[in-house]
């Protein structure tokens, strides 16, 4: 099925292919950090964090092309490289999720004001996986704070992280 969709909606979410793709460039960036910082269990969280934004990202390429919509691929902005600490990055990750949240609900609004129906409901689903992603970096952070900054903290936010890469965390029960 075509669809038809505004000069200003094709824009919004060209624009948007280059969020997703600049999310998944970044997370690969922290994995590598988390490596180099042998945090294995945070370097396998971002690795499939970044595959995952990669498929939100090719899922607008594909939304756009049965619109018969010229997906525009995204150049490389540069991600940061270096942060202070653990707690650094996963504050920074939450900042990142939560701008990607405004830029999905700003387009819902415009889809809205357009009275376009199927980008609506195509970007339901983009609402939902950034309120559990959001839910996901909220939980981490809050048992980085309870576990502090002593000696050995390293190694349990790591062994944290873990849980949620094995599903023992999830968003599901993060949500009250
Ligand atoms: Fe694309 O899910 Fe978050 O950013």
């Amino acid at each position: 099925m075509r669809i038809d969709l505004s000069d200003k909606m094709q824009e919004a979410l060209n624009k948007q292919i280059a969020e997703e793709g600049y999310a998944s460039n970044f997370y690969l960036a922290l994995a590598y950090w988390c490596d180099n910082k042998a945090l294995e269990g945070c370097k396998r969280f971002f690795l499939r964090q970044s595959e995952e934004e990669r498929m939100h990202m090719l899922k607008l390429y594909e939304y756009l092309s049965v619109s018969d919509v010229h997906p525009i691929t995204p150049g490389f902005n540069q991600p940061p490289a270096d942060f202070k600490s653990i707690q650094e990055v996963f504050s920074k990750v939450l900042d990142q999720e939560r701008s990607v949240t405004a830029s999905i609900h700003s387009i819902l609004k415009l889809a809205k004001d357009e009275n376009d129906f199927n980008t609506q409901q195509f970007l339901q689903w983009y609402v939902d996986e950034q309120r559990e992603e959001e839910a996901v970096i909220r939980t981490i952070l809050d048992r980085i704070r309870i576990i502090g900054e002593g000696g050995q903290s390293l190694y349990y936010i790591d062994k944290e992280v873990e849980k949620v890469n094995t599903g023992i965390i999830n968003s599901e029960s993060t949500e009250a």
